[in-house]
């Protein structure tokens, strides 16, 4: 038997990431890559392991894009089988989910196996009920067995699932079944250190015998384990930690169970099928991080931000694609962050790069503030005046700007204090301030 399929999960349809609703349709177009890819390849059907819309409660417009790549698939008969993952996942409250009305209009198949006591039941899935743990394609040779989103169950599920599965393999063997594929929503726990309590290694290791390929969604990071165990990873950037893992996408699967020596990659231990992992089309996402230490004014930061702008934002010149760029200053400031330019900021990367979205993230360190101690009595009131003073004068010391006339700017932050409990007009008050910065500031 020779078949072809292509396995893809965490498509997120619907997200409007950063509120900018180009970011929407990034979704979908990627999306649609792989449907035209599926029909280009001429494969035998696609899985759908999980997520492929970003949330429960979708509107109209992602509902339509979902139909846009689907309804190809269908015309061309070729099956979708997908399951729920935890972001379109239903509850029971809200009756039927979004994936359930594509699964009633004939757009995909989706399996849902019913549990009694935690573990799933091995019956076929049933186009009436929507439910049944799995479908038969190419005449019964290909089993395609669906776990949705099992939450903290899912190493339970997992064990029921081997269970139930091994039950049935001699009756499967029986009526001809030649190759199995399971899908789940979820992934080996340690892959992404954010992402914890997933199943560990080993509590997979019951179905390797039970199953050809596992096809997983969940994790967005790509990963693939033993020549059976498949994760393609996020379409699209669902995030910005998202960007370093370059080589997400999806896999185009090909079997060959008479001879798969034909094309089997054995170095990657795969048995009867091979698994390419192709890398989906998306749009650029740039991230920079720019060290701060040692630059004592608002414009050195400034050129140091339009140096890396002039090298990196060059290749996007002219060209149709807009990336979109998250800037993180690190390190820590010698002077205060409110006296930078945000706006000036993302307008110089925005321009340098045709920037579809740019970001700058202020995550430097604050310098903190430690009194010496020991010096003043803090009971003595008498003292208090002079322990103001000392105080200003540290914390205007901590503004490279402001150092060199420290003494001076405590004075003044102190006079200034004064005019607001004297209840003076805020107008009096910013004069005065203007007064003694072009004073100091030899202005
Ligand atoms: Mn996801």
């Amino acid at each position: 038997m020779r078949a072809s399929f292509i396995h893809v999960a965490d498509t997120h349809l619907g997200y409007e990431q950063y509120g900018v609703r180009e970011r929407f349709n990034d979704f979908s177009r990627t999306f649609w890559e792989i449907t035209d890819d599926a029909l280009k390849r001429r494969v035998d059907f696609v899985v759908i392991a999980g997520d492929l819309f970003n949330k429960r409660a979708i509107d109209a417009q992602t509902l339509i894009h979902a139909i846009e790549g689907l309804k190809k698939l269908k015309a061309n008969n070729i099956p979708v089988i997908a399951i729920e993952g935890n972001h379109d996942r239903s509850y029971y409250r809200d009756g039927v989910s979004w994936l359930q009305f594509l699964c009633y209009q004939g757009f995909i198949i989706l399996l849902a196996p019913t549990m009694r006591e935690g573990v799933p039941q091995m019956t076929a899935w049933d186009s009436q009920t929507m439910l049944g743990a799995y479908t038969d394609l190419l005449e019964g040779r290909i089993r395609v067995y669906g776990l949705p989103w099992q939450g903290a169950a899912t190493v339970r599920t997992m064990e029921g699932m081997a269970q139930s599965m091994e039950t049935i393999r001699e009756e499967e063997d029986a009526q001809g079944v030649e190759y199995r594929l399971l899908m789940m929503h979820t992934g080996v726990e340690g892959i992404v250190a954010r992402v914890q309590g997933l199943p560990s290694m080993a509590h997979f290791q019951p179905l390797h015998s039970c199953v050809d390929y596992l096809a997983l969604g969940h994790v967005h990071k790509p990963y693939e384990f033993e020549g059976w165990m498949y994760n393609p990873g996020s379409t699209e950037t669902c995030g910005a930690e998202e960007a370093q893992w370059e080589d997400r996408g999806y896999y185009y699967v090909e079997i060959d169970t008479d001879t798969p020596e034909r094309i089997i990659d054995s170095e990657r231990k795969e048995r009867v099928h091979h698994a390419e992992h192709i890398q989906s089309k998306r749009r650029p996402f740039v991230r920079h991080n720019l060290r701060v230490d040692g630059l004592t004014e608002p414009e050195a930061l400034y050129a140091r931000l339009e140096d890396y702008c002039q090298r990196e934002g060059i290749s996007y010149q002219g060209t149709e694609v807009q990336p979109l760029v998250l800037v993180q200053l690190t390190g820590t400031l010698a002077f205060d962050a409110g006296a930078l330019d945000p706006a000036r900021m993302e307008e110089m990367v925005r321009n340098y790069f045709q920037a579809l979205y740019v970001r700058i993230d202020n995550n430097t360190n604050d310098q903190d503030y430690e009194p010496d101690e020991g010096e003043f009595d803090g009971s003595n009131r008498s003292l208090w005046h002079e322990l103001e003073r000392r105080i200003f004068e540290e914390l205007v010391a901590r503004d490279s700007r402001y150092l060199p006339a420290k003494e001076q700017w405590s004075g003044v932050v102190a006079e200034l204090k004064q005019s607001a409990l004297e209840q003076q007009d805020p107008a009096v008050i910013a004069q005065l301030l203007r007064n003694k910065r072009a004073e100091l500031f030899n202005l």
